[in-house]
């Protein structure tokens, strides 16, 4: 096989990230990270759209537990295309701490599904970022949508906030929970009382299966550290909706080009956007075991 090195701008996540300061609420559930890799063990799919630096699941543990986390939930992350390996194999040597959620084609089979429920996949990822994959017809995902009803799975949709218009129709065919990645990645220059955020806001006032990550302020921010400009977004969303947000570092934080954030201090970032304790055990705690561990 062609050695798969990784892009000459990539940026290797942080190398040694702070203690956050922030305590994390027990049971703290990092519900938005990936894994990359290890090539030549897990290589990279032939039509992915970037090649990352290698980032075992040995490395997202180490992380989990240096800020606090005690589970993980690991998003089939683009560059791996639909070969769930890399992510089922961290979900399979997690002892039941991490979910995953994965990337599927309409031919996926029940006995796949089954296979994947087993290992702790929860989930498949709906990704409409044009730079990141190729298009799928929404009729395709709305057919991968129905096949994992009978697994009580959930779907992740990923979307710029200029495509959310297009796809409202789809949003409200979608059965069962759907769970939008960092708020539907709102343009941070034009404020939250733009339309665009106002669609978003009325989006998830009209579904109540719609739910939201506030994640990423390093993707969304202008301005840099600390992410300042972003904050009144994400609150926002945490005080209208506190029963249906999640939070998750993003680690390794795939195409990053301003910067790569201390994952410390993204932790420390979370009382910032849920400003009371009570918002902080949802966001953390209550809503991703209700999503991810219901039965315990
Ligand atoms: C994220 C964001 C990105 C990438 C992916 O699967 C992926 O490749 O999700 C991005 O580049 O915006 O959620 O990690």
């Amino acid at each position: 096989m062609t050695p798969q090195h990784m892009d000459p701008d990539w940026l290797v996540f942080h190398a040694d990230p702070k203690a956050p300061d922030f305590q994390l609420p027990k049971g703290a559930v990092d519900a938005h990270c990936h894994v990359f890799g290890p090539t030549p063990e897990f290589p990279f799919a032939t039509e992915r759209k970037y090649t990352p630096c290698n980032a075992s699941k040995e490395k997202l543990f180490e992380l989990r537990d240096h800020l606090g986390f005690t589970r993980n939930v690991v998003v089939q992350a683009t560059c791996h295309g639909k070969d769930n390996q890399a992510m089922v194999d961290a979900c399979r040597a997690s002892g039941g701490m991490a979910r995953g959620i994965a990337s599927v084609g309409k031919d996926i089979t029940k006995e796949e599904l089954s296979d994947m429920h087993d290992a702790g996949v929860r989930g498949v990822r709906f990704n409409f970022v044009k730079r990141l994959v190729d298009a799928t017809p929404q009729s395709v995902f709305l057919e991968i949508a129905e096949k994992i009803q009978d697994f009580g799975w959930s779907t992740v949709v990923y979307f710029e906030a200029k495509d959310l218009e297009d796809l409202e129709p789809f949003l409200q065919e979608l059965p069962g929970i759907i769970v939008i990645d960092h708020i539907g990645r709102p343009d941070i220059k034009n404020g939250i009382y733009h339309n665009d955020f106002k669609r978003f806001i009325s989006l998830m006032e009209n579904n109540s299966s719609i739910w939201s990550k506030v994640t990423c302020p390093e993707r969304l921010t202008i301005a840099g550290p600390p992410y300042d400009d972003v904050l009144p977004f994400y609150q926002a969303i945490v005080d209208r909706f506190e029963e249906r947000v999640l939070w998750g570092t993003d680690w390794p934080h795939p195409n990053m080009k301003s910067h790569m954030p201390d994952d410390g201090e993204l932790v420390d970032y979370i009382p910032r956007i849920a400003r009371t304790v009570q918002q902080q055990e949802k966001l953390l705690v209550t809503n991703p075991m209700r999503l991810y561990w219901p039965e315990l």
